[in-house]
């Protein structure tokens, strides 16, 4: 008896040992630049103060920061401009430390009694903060009061993107998506310094994104998706929610309006879109390929000019996005001149033209941009076109099927996905290299990397988490982090360490066998 009550009361140091272990200052998704570990690190605490300068910036971004800590913390975290040298400070400075950290570049500093996070701009600081986050306990992502401590460990990281182009695509019109469940989808990009959203606006299923001059686009063309439940759209008032809701985690929306194939819901909507006048009934299957505006009629590039006009208007963004993909019902000469007079109209409006990369089988205006989205077993025929158009100055966003393409069935037994470009598990979809992946195209020609979300077999965003974790950050990790730290056994015990922040956001993912998960 004595013995046992004296075990029950254990001797203070053991007290001390239980204190969780630090993350180490690396340990984070996608890997820094670098990293200098030592002395104290930071611990929030009650009286933490978060510091920003008088800019709008440093403000906003720590109130964002302030919104995620203060639920799980428990504490106030007031943002203030008030003096003083401790706490978390976020910083924008403009010397020459500061310039080498580019645009989205930051550097953390992690000391007793004060944790500093400067770049040179918003969107550098708060890519910073998503690095800080996962520095921090698993449990401060959680809505509810956690037991702390809240510690990072002591040192430094300073980290750049290696490119300017991180996307990930969501396919709104094969199933619905609403305005929430697209910030979700944000917030989930946001977390890995994503820095573009493609919106999948138009296919054959639905036309999601109000145009004023053509309503029936979306009243009718709009009103169905795969397997004929309700779809929906946006209105203009709901887009803009949306790219207001990106901007605020630093990424830029790039609308697609995919043409002149993947039509259907437009031509189903307007009888005189059609080559032969007669309108086509709306669709909800999964085919492709079957449509196409009628290339050789007037009214057709009346109809782009106003859409890409109104389009063009409610996008603050560089980049319009003109599909391309899978014309098999056009004739070639029909695409060619399709291309021709549609890339102008993009200028015309202001904005940069994106296409998938059929656009390079057209002629590609000067400064576009093509996709890549071929696989494996793509032709050699079409991979030289694209290497060609490349060599002639045509930059290049990378997503290959069978790599980056998040709605493709992990292994046979994945229940949702399609397969057509084979099974892409969490190792295949990692390990591939951006700046080589495209034998014979200039390095430079490649701007980014894309993760598309296609969604004929997904229409939850339970099923959406389901199948971006965990290759989204594998393909954020692609876009961001140096091919110096490319290393297929680092990356899976890092993305590993992710596993507990997704339990506590409420991420479902796919445990795959291929990663060392946390037991439990
Ligand atoms: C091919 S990728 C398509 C889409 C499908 C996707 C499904 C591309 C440019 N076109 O229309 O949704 O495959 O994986």
């Amino acid at each position: 008896m004595g013995v046992s009550s004296f075990a029950a009361a254990p001797p203070r140091a053991a007290a001390g040992a239980e204190l969780p272990a630090l993350t180490p200052l690396g340990r984070v998704v996608p890997a820094p630049l670098r990293t200098e570990e030592g002395g104290a690190g930071y611990e929030i605490t009650a009286k933490t103060r978060i510091r920003v300068g008088a800019g709008a910036r440093e403000r906003r971004v720590a109130e964002y920061l302030a919104a995620v800590l203060r639920p799980s913390t428990g504490y106030r975290l007031p943002v203030t401009t008030g003096k003083g040298e401790d706490g978390i400070r976020l910083r924008i400075g403009a010397g020459a430390a500061d310039k080498a950290l580019g645009a989205e570049g930051y550097r953390v500093v992690s000391a007793r009694g004060s944790l500093t996070i400067t770049s040179r701009t918003g969107a550098g600081l708060f890519h910073g903060v998503q690095t800080v986050r996962q520095q921090l306990p698993a449990a401060v992502e959680k809505k509810t009061e956690q037991r702390g401590p809240w510690r990072v460990a002591g040192g430094t990281v300073t980290d750049r993107p290696r490119y300017a182009y991180r996307s990930t695509m969501l396919d709104v019109s094969r199933h619905f998506f609403t305005v929430d469940q697209v910030k979700r989808y944000i917030d989930q990009a946001a977390l890995y310094k994503m820095n573009k959203l493609h919106l999948h606006l138009s296919d054959d299923q639905g036309w999601r994104i109000a145009v004023d001059s053509w309503p029936r686009l979306t009243t009718y063309g709009g009103s169905t998706q795969v397997g004929g439940g309700r779809g929906g759209y946006y209105t203009k008032a709901q887009y803009k929610e949306i790219i207001d809701y990106a901007a605020s985690r630093y990424l830029e929306v790039v609308p697609e309006i995919d043409m002149p194939g993947h039509t259907n819901a437009a031509l189903a909507s307007y009888a005189e879109l059609n080559c032969d006048g007669v309108a086509p009934p709306l669709y909800t299957g999964t085919e492709v390929g079957f449509s196409s505006l009628c290339a050789t009629k007037g009214v057709t590039y009346d109809f782009v000019d106003d859409v890409i006009r109104e389009l063009a208007a409610m996008t603050p963004g560089t980049y319009l996005h003109i599909g391309g993909d899978e014309a098999h019902s056009t004739s070639h000469e029909d695409f060619v001149a399709f291309m021709d007079k549609v890339q102008p109209m993009v200028a015309k409006y202001g904005k940069t033209v994106l296409g998938w990369h059929q656009l390079t089988g057209a002629t590609p205006a000067e400064g576009a941009v093509a996709q890549y989205w071929g696989y494996d077993r793509t032709g050699a025929a079409e991979r030289e076109q694209v290497v060609n158009a490349a060599k002639n100055g045509t930059r290049l966003v990378l997503s290959p099927a069978d790599r980056a393409y998040l709605d493709h069935k992990y292994t046979k037994d994945t229940p949702l996905g399609l397969s057509w470009a084979g099974y892409v598990e969490v190792q295949r979809s990692y390990d591939w290299d951006p700046g080589t992946y495209l034998q014979g195209a200039p390095a430079k020609a490649v701007i980014g990397v894309e993760a598309p979300l296609w969604s004929e077999t997904l229409s939850t965003s339970a099923q959406l988490d389901f199948m971006a974790f965990p290759r989204l950050p594998g393909i954020a990790e692609l876009g961001w982090s140096p091919a110096a730290t490319h290393d297929w056994d680092a990356y899976k015990v890092r993305l590993a360490g992710q596993a507990p922040r997704w339990d506590a956001l409420g991420i479902g993912y796919y445990k795959s066998p291929q990663v060392p998960w946390p037991a439990g």
